[in-house]
């Protein structure tokens, strides 16, 4: 199958997983043709089954909004056209979804028809998408869409609580390559980042609000005031600078490291004995089921799809948004020598459950239900 994938390039979840997702794709024989502003970061690598087409934003002096929407529109265009491509995928609603109905508009007109599978992440629904500025555009490019999926059923509700949806959503929840996320022998790292043996905390996320970094610092606060840890904060984004200067007011940056971005997450995660997501909203958290893979457990937010991935009292916990005492709480019972093997476990486990290779099949079937009633639908008109 030919399939052009439209997503973020950034490190954000959605860009994960459509990069993934696209590589997982060619591995298996199909030609994917990724489309997007720059070269999404996980796809470093050479495949002869992958092609990366930039979106080029031309500047004028009279736009003080470039419209990207419109340049990348034109470049799905051309790349359907060129390529024949027989299914777009496009990952995260805006702009991707209406910028897909546009492109499928303009093809139709040239006798071209090729059908829109979206799937929707997380903050395109619970947050940005819902808000007046978008909502009437993402209702509609939704509702047009031939196939619409969401990465967890608690995304699959919001989605039809928020917009008047009326397609079947199917859920395939995200993935994992347990080949690359898996726990490493790194002992020289754990013991130059913990010389006392201490107990290694770890969050990564982009630092929006939404992940409430501030709830990390006061749990990680809580913690070492009853055993000796360290905390490791992998990424970048909004909130750094206001953590950075967070640890210091609560006297615990000497133990916290901000690390910025890192492709090696997986190496970091291999030294980590628990993994904190305590987020405002979650759609699956892709950043827990990484850790999960590397035997770390989870303390996390009882929020949107997180207890669909992270077993409370199996794998990790979850506690209400914000209860900073109970997260410290259950933190400190996972991290007891008799609790923490067992917890590293059943971690596993479950990460095993959400092996790309269980999961990439249901994309493909997906793909073929679509293409089917795609063409039967214009075989009849
Ligand atoms: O977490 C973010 O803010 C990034 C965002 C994205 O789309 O790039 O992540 C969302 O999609 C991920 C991949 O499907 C999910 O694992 C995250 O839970 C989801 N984030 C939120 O819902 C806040």
């Amino acid at each position: 199958m030919k399939i052009g994938i439209v997503c973020y390039p950034t490190f954000g979840g959605s860009g994960v997983v459509a990069t993934e997702l696209g590589k997982g794709l060619a591995e298996k024989g199909h030609r994917v043709h990724f489309i997007t502003y720059s070269q999404p970061v996980r796809l470093d690598f050479l495949n002869e089954n992958i092609f990366y087409h930039q979106v080029y934003l031309p500047n004028y002096p009279l736009f003080q909004y470039p419209p990207y929407e419109l340049a990348l529109t034109s470049q799905i265009v051309h790349v359907a056209t060129f390529e024949k491509l027989d299914l777009l995928h496009v990952h995260y609603a805006i702009p991707h979804a209406s910028a897909a109905f546009m492109a499928k508009q303009i093809l139709r007109a040239q006798g071209f028809d090729v059908p829109v599978v979206t799937t929707l992440h997380g903050t395109d629904i619970t947050l940005v998408g819902k808000d007046a500025s978008f909502e009437p555009v993402v209702t509609f490019s939704i509702n047009q869409s031939e196939g619409v999926t969401t990465v967890s059923q608690s995304l699959k509700n919001d989605t039809y609580a928020h917009f008047d949806i009326k397609k079947n959503i199917e859920v395939i929840p995200n993935f994992i390559d347990l080949n690359r996320f898996k726990k490493q022998c790194k002992d020289h790292f754990k013991k130059a980042i913990c010389p006392q043996d201490e107990k290694l905390l770890v969050h990564t996320s982009n630092f929006r609000k939404v992940k409430r970094i501030q709830d990390i610092l006061a749990i990680f606060k809580n913690i070492r005031q009853v055993i000796p840890a360290k905390l490791l904060l992998v990424g970048d984004g909004p909130e750094r600078v206001a953590m950075e200067e967070l640890s210091r007011e609560l006297g615990i940056h000497e133990d916290t490291r901000f690390l910025g971005r890192l492709d090696v997450i997986e190496e970091v995660l291999s030294v980590a004995d628990l993994f904190l997501m305590p987020s405002e909203k979650e759609s699956f958290g892709l950043a827990a089921l990484e850790a999960m893979a590397c035997e770390v457990p989870v303390i996390a937010s009882n929020t949107g799809g997180i207890p669909e991935l992270n077993i409370d009292g199996v794998t990790g916990f979850n506690s209400e948004v914000g209860d900073v005492a109970a997260m410290s709480q259950n933190a400190l019972t996972i991290l007891s020598d008799e609790n923490l093997p067992r917890f590293r476990k059943n971690a596993l486990n479950r990460a095993k459950e959400f092996d790309i290779s269980f999961i990439l099949p249901h994309y493909e079937q997906f793909y073929d239900k679509i293409l089917q009633e795609f063409s039967a639908k214009y075989a009849q008109v």
